[in-house]
């Protein structure tokens, strides 16, 4: 992909369409992908570290006035600049806390669906991670509400703290323009202790203000609930200059600040590291195919303001994964056998094994896309697919067989045929002489190669 593209439109009417032609471009990715999403206040640099991350240093748009820039949530596919034979998908999305937006929803619909899609999450805040950044993310609390990890039919649909853990991304919290030192109580602390720190529960000291630590809180411990993958990334300013601030998408690197770039190929280093291939139900890997069915869904859920269920998400893909792994299974048996075949085979043994070999093949590929089969009824319906059409190969083996041997014995009995006509055998000796005759022609068919399963018809 040149450029990026808008996956999700954020309507007037707070709905969020999918862009079928981004999707389109999802489903031809076959490489397992790694997904990289941000979120975070407007306004606040997110574009600009995407394009980072793409390896470029324009692609997603960046705005130098005050209004917010990126609308909805923006996509780029690139190939994964350090792990061979995967992609790199970036989502950029709109800035939250937009006082100009009208439905209040919707920030935590663009953060939900940020944590649905992505395998690694940048957090981006500016300043600080202090009580007011905490107090932007209070609709982390509310996640539980709209986000459920087991299905709709589950009596017990309470999700628990490792349920949530294995599903959501890892997280990054990246402060931009952070201009204090990295201490605590006068001892110097790391990054991630920085952040970790600051999710600590904190004390009501006065009363007026619990319902509002309480609020905090709640936020807190929801960021560790759910994102049990945590580190911390502190961004010095990139400039002094406000004209370089303005327009970081065109100023050569050469005028930021040595430390921020710096920072920035350590985060880059990270990611391309750490961020993994994202995967449903921990065992599958998300190919782009997934991907475009995980965007509608996710996106037809928070859209309809009703709860995501994980689970019934995983398990519609699941079936519709399974029915096309049954498909291309049985295909490629077929094929397999139409390539390799050449029939009649010489014996039946030489069809059984060829046919063994082609089913062990559509096999593997079957199993390679099959996920959560577990009651085994796709797996069955491939093998009664199989067993079908190997019977239909079976017949066409013998009909090229028993065709074949009729060629045979027509060419072999050819002379025979000549003599009967003309009465050669009907003097003295002619019995001797046909019976002669009629040896030679066994002889002959019997010296014939590959006649198949329908050899009997040279037994005379
Ligand atoms: N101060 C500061 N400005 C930055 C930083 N990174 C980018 N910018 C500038 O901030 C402005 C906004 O950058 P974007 O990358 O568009 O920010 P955004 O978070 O994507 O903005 P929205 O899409 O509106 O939410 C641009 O003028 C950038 O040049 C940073 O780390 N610090
Ligand atoms: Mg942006």
């Amino acid at each position: 992909m040149e450029a990026p593209v808008c996956l999700i439109e954020n309507l007037q009417d707070g709905r969020f369409k999918v862009n079928d032609e981004a999707v389109d471009i999802l489903s031809k990715i076959n490489q397992p992908l790694v997904v990289v999403a941000t979120v975070g206040m407007y306004r606040t640099g997110k574009s600009y570290m995407m394009n980072k991350l793409a390896g470029f240093q324009k692609g997603f748009e960046l705005g130098a006035a005050v209004q917010a820039k990126t609308k909805g949530i923006w996509m780029w596919c690139v190939p994964h600049p350090t792990m061979k034979d995967h992609a790199l998908v970036l989502l950029d999305t709109e800035g939250l806390g937009d006082v100009q937006k009208g439905d209040k929803k919707n920030d935590i619909k663009i953060f939900c669906l940020s944590v649905l899609l992505s395998s690694m999450l940048v957090y981006n805040s500016r300043g600080t991670i202090d009580e007011d950044a905490l107090e932007k993310l209070r609709f982390v609390g509310e996640l539980a509400e709209l986000i459920k990890v087991k299905s709709k039919d589950d009596e017990d649909n309470e999700d628990n703290e490792g349920q949530f853990s294995r599903h959501f991304p890892a997280l990054i919290w990246m402060v931009r323009d952070f201009t204090l030192m990295l201490e605590l109580d006068g001892k110097e602390i790391t990054e991630d202790e920085y952040l970790e720190n600051a999710l600590l529960p904190q004390k009501c000291e006065r009363t007026e203000e619990t319902s509002k630590i309480q609020e905090r809180n709640r936020c807190r411990d929801a960021i560790r609930m759910y994102f049990d993958s945590r580190k911390c990334f502190v961004l010095d300013p990139p400039s002094g200059d406000k004209k370089v601030l303005q327009r970081m998408d065109e100023v050569p690197e050469e005028k930021l600040s040595p430390y921020f770039v710096d920072q920035c190929q350590k985060f880059q280093e990270y990611i391309y590291k750490n961020a993994k291939v994202k995967h449903i139900d921990d065992i599958k890997p998300v190919s782009g195919e997934i991907l475009r069915q995980l965007v509608y869904k996710y996106t037809e859920a928070t859209t309809s303001s009703s709860v995501v269920y994980m689970e019934d998400v995983v398990m519609s893909i699941s079936k519709m994964e399974n029915e096309v792994a049954v498909q291309e299974a049985t295909e490629h048996y077929e094929k397999m056998m139409k390539e390799r075949g050449r029939f009649p085979t010489e014996t039946l043994e030489e069809f059984m094994e060829l046919s063994a070999q082609c089913e062990e093949e559509a096999l593997q590929k079957f199993m390679n896309k099959s996920f959560r089969d577990s009651e085994l009824l796709f797996h069955k319906q491939f093998m009664r697919n199989i067993e079908e059409k190997k019977k239909k190969f079976s017949r066409m083996n013998e009909t090229a067989s028993l065709k074949y041997c009729k060629q045979l014995i027509k060419k072999h009995s050819r002379d025979l045929e000549d003599a009967l006509q003309h009465k050669l055998y009907s003097k003295p000796g002619g019995y001797q002489k046909f019976q002669e005759d009629m040896a030679l022609i066994v002889k002959g068919y019997n010296s014939e190669p590959r006649k198949g399963v329908e050899i009997q018809c040279g037994s005379y």
